[in-house]
This record gives C-alpha cells, sequence and structure tokens, in this order.
C-alpha cells in the first residue's frame, strides 16, 4: 500500500506513536473509497447496548446480523466498522482483513439511571480480534467523568504500547448540561479539546449547534467574535480545538433523518475542515439498498464532489 502525501501528513502530527499505531491509521486513513483522501466515514453500531435491540435494528431486521455490518461497511468502501466484542467476534474470522476495525472497549446502556459506562473489552481482545484501534466513550460533565477519564488513561497507554490506535467518542452529558447545553458549540469544542488532550488519534463528537452554554465560556465566544453563526464556522471552531487540526475529528450522525438533512451536515463537516463521519443508525436503519447511495453520496461530498 502506497500512502498518499496527505496521509504521510496526517501521520506526521502524531509525533510520539509507534511504527505500529501509525500502520493502523494508516490502514484506516487508506482504507475505502476516501483511502487516502485524509477524510474518512465509519459505521459504528454499539447502538444495541446504548439503545437496546429493537431500537436499533427493528427498522431494518436484517441489521441484528453482526456480519450484516461487516458487508455494510465493506459494500460502501468505508473506512472502519466500530463495534464492542461480541459483534466484532460474531465476524472476526469471515471477515479477517476484509476492512479495518475498532474494537468499542465500553458501553452504557439504557437501563441505567447513571451516566456511566463499563468497560466491556480489552487491548488483548482488539489484538487478538485484529482490530486497528480501541474505541474508548467519556461522558465530560458526567458525576463519574473522571473515572471514565482514568480507565481511558490506562487503556490508551496499553493500546499505544501495543501498537494500536485510540478513538475516542467524546459526549458531554450530566447534571451541569441540558440536552441544548450537550450539543453546545462551546461544549462540544471544549469535548473534542479533551479527547486530543487524553491522546486520542481520532476524536469523534456530535456536530455542534449555535447554543453556547457554558456561562465561563460565553464571554470569550462573544468578545473574540468567535463565529458560529453556521455549522460549518462551528466545526472548524471544533478543529481548531482538536489542537488547529493537527488531530482527526469526524462527526456523529445521530438519530434517523432524511438524506438531505445528512448531505447538507456533510457538506458542512467537509467545509469547516472535520475529517468525516461516523454514521451510525442513518446508515444501518435504512434498507442495504438505500444505506449504500446515502454513504456513497456522504463519501462524493468528502471527495469534495457533490
Ligand atoms: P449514530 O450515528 O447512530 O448516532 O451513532 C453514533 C454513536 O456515537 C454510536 O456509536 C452510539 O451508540 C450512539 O451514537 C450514542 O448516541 P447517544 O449517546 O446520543 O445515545
Amino acid at each position: 500500500m502506497k500512502l498518499t502525501r496527505r496521509v504521510k501528513e496526517i501521520l506526521s502530527w502524531y509525533e510520539s506513536d509507534t511504527p505500529g499505531t501509525k500502520a493502523n491509521l494508516a490502514r484506516i486513513l487508506m482504507e475505502g473509497k476516501l483511502g487516502g483522501t485524509g477524510r474518512m466515514v465509519i459505521l459504528p453500531v454499539d447502538q444495541g447496548f446504548e439503545h437496546g435491540p429493537a431500537r436499533s435494528f427493528a427498522p431494518n431486521p436484517a441489521a441484528y446480523d453482526p456480519h450484516y455490518h461487516f458487508e455494510l461497511a465493506i459494500d460502501a468502501g468505508l473506512n472502519a466498522y466500530a463495534a464492542p466484542l461480541g459483534m466484532i467476534e460474531a465476524g472476526a474470522a469471515t471477515f479477517a482483513g476484509a476492512i479495518p476495525t475498532i474494537l468499542k472497549v465500553n458501553s452504557s446502556n439504557s437501563l441505567s439511571t447513571t451516566k456511566d459506562q463499563a468497560v466491556t473489552g480489552s487491548v488483548a481482545d482488539a489484538l487478538r480480534l485484529g482490530c486497528s484501534a480501541i474505541g474508548f466513550t467519556i461522558y465530560p460533565s458526567s458525576e463519574y467523568q473522571f473515572e471514565m477519564m482514568e480507565e481511558l488513561r490506562e487503556l490508551a497507554e496499553e493500546a499505544k504500547a501495543a501498537g494500536l490506535a485510540v478513538v475516542v467518542w467524546s459526549y458531554p452529558r450530566g447534571p451541569m448540561l441540558d440536552k441544548n447545553g450537550e450539543t453546545a458549540f462551546d461544549i462540544c469544542a471544549y469535548a473534542a479539546h479533551m479527547a486530543a488532550l487524553m491522546g486520542a488519534h481520532i476524536i469523534k463528537v456530535k456536530p455542534p449547534t449555535d447554543v453556547l452554554s457554558l456561562d465561563a465560556a460565553k464571554k470569550v465566544y462573544i468578545e473574540r467574535k468567535i463565529d458560529g453563526s453556521d455549522l460549518a464556522k462551528r466545526i472548524s471552531h471544533v478543529v481548531q480545538a482538536c489542537f488547529n487540526g493537527r488531530r482527526l475529528v469526524v462527526f456523529s450522525g445521530g438519530e434517523a433523518k432524511g438524506t438531505d438533512a445528512l448531505l447538507a451536515e456533510a457538506r458542512a463537516i467537509h467545509a469547516g475542515g472535520g475529517n468525516g463521519s461516523i454514521v451510525g443508525r442513518n446508515a444501518f436503519q435504512r434498507p442495504k439498498d438505500e444505506a449504500l447511495k446515502l454513504l456513497g453520496q456522504m463519501i462524493e461530498v468528502y471527495k469534495g464532489k457533490a
């Protein structure tokens, strides 16, 4: 595999990483239809944990089968497939080497009232399953945020020592934040920055809205005229918060929505300099042909062609 100049440049930002970790990042960045561009579309399928099986898969029952998701990611020409242990194990032999995988090593569920995550996978599991990276969620602002951060610190240290990459889902939630606060412009940038500070190679946040939430930060946003007037500008501020673009940042798809809304979001992510999308429900809850069409259109957006 000959790396593109762009991918070599991206790898150079990760100054402390081993050749193993860089090779795994390169596998993700060079895979699929966006391979070599520095942009990515990743399929995450941990919603069975987060939201339960029927809410996740009943809209498209074929998606109850773990093989379905490997095939969807491969057929759509995506960069990687991320899932918890059981889902990756269920297709590990059939799809070995067919698509880079990210082992989601912690998960929450809807049967809990606390904003916390359990560690459900290990670095040894990721290596055994041939994964390129571990994936870990933190909930900045939760009552358990510091425990989650400490778990991430340990797992990231271990993953990097083993030559794996680290993908961090940074989803603010907790008593200080109402629903609007969770995706507020300043809060998304803050959450992305903390993931960068924790040593994430790839950061995943929700697309920011134009709300400003944290009183202590509002003043500087206003005084310094940090422009959040449209999504592309807000994305570019999040990119700035990710070490001025020296860390890869992708944005999640969210609940089921229309194709036009998703493509508009992808255009704004592209225009704002974000590295791509990590889109789950909007892909696997559609019938496969529709999902392939949508993902193909998103990929064209990230190629700068739509
Ligand atoms: P979606 O594209 O389905 O939103 O997936 C992205 C994701 O980060 C999943 O990995 C995760 O299960 C889900 O969002 C969690 O969403 P929430 O925390 O809002 O329930």
